[in-house]
């Protein structure tokens, strides 16, 4: 059955390539990154400089982005999304959010995934389009939105429940995560797998696992590795059997009686890869051309090191369930054909351009296992640091005879810097600190959820920044740092 599935699915692909072929170029970019990477407001603000770039003309602030530089993209518009049966990204809704004056905000966690597809005319340089008179071009560009906690089912494919419940206990016991584990791991010590089965114990279980998931992700403690991601974000599974399940010390082969919990544990375990995640990629990420990876290094920075090193193995688990070429269980069903990654650090506003560098620096060092790997099957690679939205500006400030760079910006509401708390109004000049020059600095320690006086750095959050009108009351493009140069990467090439 599966496997008439994936045939089918083969087709399908292949009979997309061909209609692409006959009606101009398309290209399927997944946005990619852990929860609150900051994924919506890169596509928002992406689609936003796209569309208004050519109206705002010489306040578009796209410079690197060079078929717009040299005026050859003649209209961009969203248009009508290819699948029926995923709803629509809500475009409108989060630019609405990001840029309605006093009351502007961030978007809201994403619970479901969405679909927008921006469409692209130019003129191309090709000499084979102009030479049948087609020089004027178009790229169909589709992205995908979608909960960042669903990305860390992907390793789950690879892993037996016996094997995942290893896992998942194993880390649950290193000193960072075992106090906030305790309730969860004493509970599971009283059951036994090869006892019948009790809905009680099962959902019981099931709840003190989610709560310590739920814990570990809060932002002290700002861990990343924390399947399964319905957990967290149930979308429209919250209740049903297949989010009912938990850990269990079973071991590999290991027979268990029929009806035993343990038994029912690993059915919906499978129950959940089969019929949750398995669909999720196959749908979704196998038709990806290129992908941008987003990481929010700052927020693991703030928590300290057992965070950083907590964001690379989520980041390096999920990457390599990415890689092409090597056959395994899960190339099989997600077979990309991605030929660009883009790593990029994101909310770079949050620090002084003369700090980008290390953060570029330590994202390499962040992904660097992953980029080897990604290198290796003949994807092209780039890391960058970027603000999708720049919250900020930069300012000199004098300190005690001292020189400083600051930011500027307006911290939501309850930040707070030592003693003094925000009102979401007023604006503050902060000294974010200094990252340091060698980037396996951050890693190094063993503090879980440094607090202020400990830490070398302190990142507040900002409020959107206040939005800037044309003539027709339209929000000019939002400001950004270096979104041209991501735009250039992931489809410049496919406007030559
Ligand atoms: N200053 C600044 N903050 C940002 C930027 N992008 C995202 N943020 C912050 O990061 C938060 C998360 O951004 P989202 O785009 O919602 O993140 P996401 O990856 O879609 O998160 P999920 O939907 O939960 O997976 C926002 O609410 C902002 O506080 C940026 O470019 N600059
Ligand atoms: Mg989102």
């Amino acid at each position: 059955m599966s496997q008439l599935s994936d045939i089918w699915f083969e087709t399908r692909v292949a009979a997309e390539s061909l209609a692409e072929f006959m009606s101009g170029a398309r290209l399927r970019l997944g946005v990619t990154g852990l929860s609150r990477s900051g994924k919506t407001v890169f596509i928002t603000s992406l689609v936003h400089n796209l569309t208004r770039a050519l109206a705002a003309g010489r306040k578009s602030q796209l410079p690197v982005f060079r078929a717009l530089a040299e005026g050859r993209i003649t209209a961009a518009h969203l248009d009508p999304q290819p699948d029926f049966n995923v709803p629509r990204f809500s475009y409108e809704e989060h630019l609405e959010a990001l840029t309605s004056g006093a009351d502007r905000h961030w978007p809201q966690s994403t619970r479901r995934i969405s679909e927008l597809r921006v469409s692209l005319e130019f003129n191309s340089k090709a000499w084979s389009l102009r030479h049948i008179g087609q020089e004027n071009a178009r790229l169909d560009i589709d992205i995908v939105d979608y909960p960042g906690e669903w990305l860390l089912d992907l390793p789950l494919l690879g892993k037996s429940y016996a094997q995942w419940s290893h896992d998942t206990l194993e880390a649950a016991s290193v000193a960072a995560r075992a106090p906030i584990a305790a309730d969860w791991r004493g509970a599971t010590a009283m059951a036994d797998p090869k006892a019948r089965y009790s809905e009680a114990v099962a959902q019981k279980l099931a709840k003190l696992f989610t709560e310590y998931l739920r814990l570990a992700k809060t932002e002290r403690f700002a861990l990343s590795t924390l399947p399964p991601g319905r957990f967290l974000m149930p979308g429209d599974l919250e209740g049903s059997p297949a989010l009912t399940f938990a850990p269990l010390p079973v071991s590999e082969g290991e027979e268990l009686p029929h009806r035993s919990l343990g038994r029912e544990m690993e059915r919906r375990y499978e129950a959940y890869k089969m019929h949750v995640v398995k669909p999720f990629f196959r749908d979704h990420f196998s038709r990806l051309d290129r992908q941008i990876v987003l990481v929010d290094a700052l927020a693991a920075l703030n928590s300290g090191p057992e965070a950083v090193r907590d964001l690379e193995t989520a980041l390096t688990d999920v990457l390599t369930a990415f890689r092409t070429g090597r056959s395994n269980l899960i190339s099989t069903i997600f077979r990309p054909k991605i030929d660009r990654i883009l790593f990029a650090a994101t909310k770079a506003d949050h620090l002084h351009h003369t700090s980008h560098d290390r953060l570029e620096a330590i994202l390499r060092h962040l992904t660097g296992r992953a980029i080897a790997r990604a290198e290796g099957v003949g994807a092209t690679i780039d890391v960058i640091a970027l603000a999708a939205v720049r919250a900020t500006r930069e300012a000199t400030v004098r300190h005690e005879g001292e020189k400083l760079s600051a930011i500027v910006g307006t911290p939501i509401k309850g930040e707070r810097i030592g003693h003094d708390v925000f009102d979401g109004i007023a604006e503050g000049a902060i000294f974010p600190g200094e990252l340091p020059a060698d980037p396996a600095q951050v890693f190094k320690g063993d503090a879980l959820a440094l607090d202020d006086e400990e830490a070398d750095f302190r990142f507040l959050k900002f409020r959107p920044p206040i939005a800037k009108l044309d003539k027709e009351k339209d929000p000019l493009p939002l400001p950004h740092i270096r979104l041209d140069r991501a735009m250039e990467f992931l489809i410049g090439d496919k406007l030559s």
